[in-house]
């Protein structure tokens, strides 16, 4: 523990703030995080008044966790009740630009090309925190966590100073964009606190427009019910019929209205955490062909293990890669789609597989659907299977 502050004495960080903030900076750099920012514990007021109106909107679509109680979400001390700073860490994830999909693959979204970031920044943290309690001279009750806890993440580390929210929601940087995870590590110390995050868009509305589902309804609210990366990841169930044209090639996640935004154009630099590029995990596109033959979890672990594309497991990567190669109109993926219709256990794949050979529409395409008529037994899928005959040119069938 540190010594008691006398007159003249050297105060030691524990009880000093400033080189508190000054320790914590140095270590966060040389841990390699971008961005560091500190705020105080207390609620996350305006974020949450905006959570509240959200979720009565209904735009936390079915995402449980997403339905807790506004004032659990923006109460720091809810989760940890010693918790006197919120420290708030950015980490730029930018593994480069997507190259021309000329194989037509299953497009992945930037942040998930590499190493699962859970587990991968999660080590980082406890390490910052140990450098922490070594420099002070003191035990540090900390929480670590990213992406993960019920907090609002953006919230905070807006008030950390760490950035400002863009019209996409996204919490943007002056110095970096917005490809960055955020991490926080809840802390029982007094931290110098940073000044909130100030920028703005300006008269800019370029993700507004771009955003495929239209899921952007006003600048900074975005109804997951219709954004590509609830659809793709979080949503367990169906992606419905009227979107999945808008999905076009996104097989996990969507970049879009990252994309089009001019920071990430002037400011993205490539993350210096090997772990986050391409080659370290499933990369910028996955193999349709080769995805819509999984059929087992343990195959499916073996392929993608360790990567953030478990969190939708088997069935919702390839009911994603059954849109996908549907958008893409992808002939070569047909026999893989009909070994889907055909064999997979899950009504979920069999229905999208349906969808997307209806949406291909070559002659072994209708054929296998036809087939399938006669054979499935699932109501949901035999639906798929009529629509999908329907509107590939078909007649209506009875
Ligand atoms: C639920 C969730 C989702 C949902 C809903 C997204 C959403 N916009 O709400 C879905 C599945 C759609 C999603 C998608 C993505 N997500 Co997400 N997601 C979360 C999660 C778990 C909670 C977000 C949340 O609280 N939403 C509720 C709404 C109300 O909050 P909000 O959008 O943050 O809005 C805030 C602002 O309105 C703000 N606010 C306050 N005052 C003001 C004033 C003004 C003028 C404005 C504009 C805003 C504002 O207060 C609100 C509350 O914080 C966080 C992690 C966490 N625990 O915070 C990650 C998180 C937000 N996601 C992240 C990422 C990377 C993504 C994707 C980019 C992934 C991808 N490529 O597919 C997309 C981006 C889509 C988008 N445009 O938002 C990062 C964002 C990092 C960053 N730099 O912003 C986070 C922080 C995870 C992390 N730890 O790094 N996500
Ligand atoms: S992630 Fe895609 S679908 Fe979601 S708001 Fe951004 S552009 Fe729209
Ligand atoms: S694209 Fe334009 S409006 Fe959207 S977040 Fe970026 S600067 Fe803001």
């Amino acid at each position: 523990m540190s010594e008691k502050t006398g007159r003249g004495a050297r105060r030691e960080p524990a009880d000093d703030p400033r080189e508190a903030r000054r320790v914590l900076e140095e270590g966060a750099r040389a841990r390699g995080f971008d961005l560091v920012g500190v705020t105080g514990a207390e609620p996350l007021r305006r974020g949450g008044e905006r959570l509240r109106e959200w979720q009565e909107a209904g735009m936390a679509a079915d995402m449980g966790y997403m339905h807790r109680p506004a004032e659990l979400l923006s109460d720091p001390k809810r989760l940890q009740s010693s918790a006197r700073s919120v420290v708030s860490l950015g980490v730029s994830y930018y593994p480069g630009e997507h190259s021309a999909n000329e194989g037509g693959g299953g497009r992945v979204a930037r942040y998930a090309w590499g190493r699962d970031y859970h587990e991968v920044i999660k080590g980082r943290l406890f390490e910052l925190r140990a450098e922490l309690e070594e420099a002070l001279g003191a035990r540090v009750k900390a929480r670590a966590f990213t992406d993960a806890v019920p907090l609002l993440e953006r919230s905070a580390a807006q008030r950390a100073g760490l950035g400002f929210f863009g019209r996409n929601s996204c919490l943007i940087n002056g110095n970096v964009g917005s490809y960055f995870f955020i991490a926080d590590l809840l802390v029982d110390l007094e931290i110098e606190p940073d000044a909130e995050g100030t920028g703005t868009c300006g008269r800019c509305t370029r993700c507004m427009v771009a955003c495929p589902t239209g899921a952007i309804k006003a600048p900074g609210v975005v109804d997951a019910r219709l954004c590509i990366s609830y659809l793709t990841i979080e949503n367990g169930g169906e992606i419905p019929r009227d979107l999945r044209r808008k999905v076009g090639d996104w097989a996990f996640g969507c970049d879009v209205c990252q994309e089009v935004c001019p920071y990430n154009k002037r400011k993205a630099t490539v993350s210096r955490w090997p772990e986050f590029s391409a080659a370290a995990g499933a990369g910028p596109y996955l193999e349709i062909t080769e995805v819509l033959k999984i059929r087992t979890d343990e195959e499916f672990e073996a392929r993608f293990g360790g990567t953030p594309l478990t969190r939708p497991g088997r069935v919702g990567i390839l009911r994603n890669c059954c849109v996908a190669a549907g958008n893409l109109r992808r002939r070569e993926a047909v026999p893989a789609l009909v070994g889907c219709l055909r064999k997979d256990a899950s009504p979920l794949v069999r229905g999208h597989a349906a969808w997307a050979l209806g949406e291909i529409g070559a002659g072994e395409a209708r054929l296998a659907l036809k087939r399938a008529l006669t054979t499935e037994q699932d109501t949901r899928c035999l639906e798929e299977i009529r629509l999908a005959l329907e509107e590939s040119g078909d007649a209506p069938v009875g």
